[in-house]
Order: structure tokens, then sequence, then C-alpha cells
């Protein structure tokens, strides 16, 4: 499957007209600096759509993408971390759980990100109880896969598919592994 079309509609900050269009949405979490912005732009083909920054909390709103005109992609902030201190990591936490919680939104499929040398944390454990409470259906992705040895990578898939239960999906977006096999989970094809 691919992307023919991929384009931003707005970031938004609580209640919005958007959540109720009728559009499905993927939705796409994990802590700080994980690579969720990297990962959209590399599912989409378009390295500059979604904002991409060395330091954490580069993402601040919950910016929403058109993809081939019949399903946002979702491209939450960031949690566990941001760069204005205590308060304004309090009020990015409340924003996605408010997202996940309100019942506003209605994410069809959620994409939990994970950084390959922290693995599962326990915000991640966090997250994960709030989706199974909320019946958010949610795939598990380990990033930056370059970052860690074949061996050590072994050890680290293990671990979490035994502490979560779920499959993992190994990306890397430099070289693009896992980019092609995400996007055909993802993409609707009706
Ligand atoms: N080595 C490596 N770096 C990556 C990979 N994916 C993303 N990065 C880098 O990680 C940094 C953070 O990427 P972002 O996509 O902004 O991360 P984010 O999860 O959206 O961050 P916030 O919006 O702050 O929550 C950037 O410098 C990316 O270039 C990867 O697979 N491997
Ligand atoms: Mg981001």
């Amino acid at each position: 499957m691919n992307v023919s079309s991929a384009e931003f509609m707005r970031g938004i900050r609580g209640s919005d007209d958007i959540l109720a269009d009728g559009i499905p949405n993927i939705a796409f979490i994990g802590r700080s600096n994980v690579g969720k912005s990297s990962i959209l732009n590399a599912l989409a083909g378009k390295p500059g759509m979604a904002r991409v920054g060395d330091k954490p909390g580069k993402t601040t709103e919950i910016n929403f993408f058109l993809i081939n005109k019949k399903q946002y992609f979702v491209d939450l902030p960031g949690y566990g971390y941001a760069s204005g201190g205590q308060k304004d990591r309090e009020s990015l936490r409340k924003l996605i759980i408010w997202y996940f919680t309100s019942g506003e939104a209605h994410p069809q499929k959620v994409v939990l990100i994970l950084e390959s040398k922290a693995g599962l944390t326990k915000f991640d454990e966090q997250m994960i109880e709030v989706l199974k409470e909320q019946g958010h259906p949610y795939v598990i992705v380990l990033n930056k896969v370059d970052k860690l040895s074949q061996k050590e990578l072994q050890l680290k898939v293990a671990d979490i598919q035994k502490r979560s239960g779920a499959e993992v999906i190994q990306t890397c977006v430099p070289t693009g592994k896992g980019i092609d096999e995400l996007r055909d989970i993802l993409l609707a094809t009706d």
C-alpha cells in the first residue's frame, strides 16, 4: 500500500470539530523523542511534514494529517518530558490523557512507539493501562533499532513481548527498516 496524498490539517489542544468528522484516527504515541513524528513522516514519504527535533518536546499539540483523503495520522506530543519544566510536562500529559479518555476522539488504532535503548518504561506501561481500560487497540513499535547490536536487540524485543504480551514491530527511520511493514498494517485498503 502506498501513500498518494498527505496533508497537514491542523493542531488542536482540546475540543474541536475535527474529532467529530467521522474520519478514522490512527494515533502515534510514546515518550518524548522516541521518533513519533519521524515515523509518521517516513510512512507518508514526506520528510518535512511533521516537525522533528533533536531535543525532546518538539510536538506540543495534537496534529492531524490527512492520509489518502480517508484517514488521519494523529501525531501526539510525547510524555515524560517537556522543555519548559514540570508545568508544561503536566499540561502535555493532561492533553494526551484527554485525547484517549474524553470520548471525543475515536482512535481506530494506536501506534505505541518505544525507543530501543530504553525499551518499555513505566510511562509506557501506564499508557498501555489507559489504552486497555478504554478499549483502544494498539500495536507496539520499537524504533531506533540502529542503536543496538543484534544481540542486544533480540533480548530487548523478547523482554518487551514478554512484559506487554504484544507483538513488536522493529523500525529504523534512517534505513527505512520496518516502515513498509508498518504502513501495510495501518493503511485502510477500501
Ligand atoms: N538513530 C535514529 N534516530 C532517529 C530515528 N528516528 C528518529 N530519530 C531521531 O530522533 C529525534 C527525535 O525525533 P522526533 O521524530 O522529533 O521524535 P518525537 O517522538 O516526535 O519527539 P517529541 O515530539 O518531542 O515527543 C530526531 O533527532 C530524529 O532524527 C531512528 O530510527 N534512529
Ligand atoms: Mg514529535
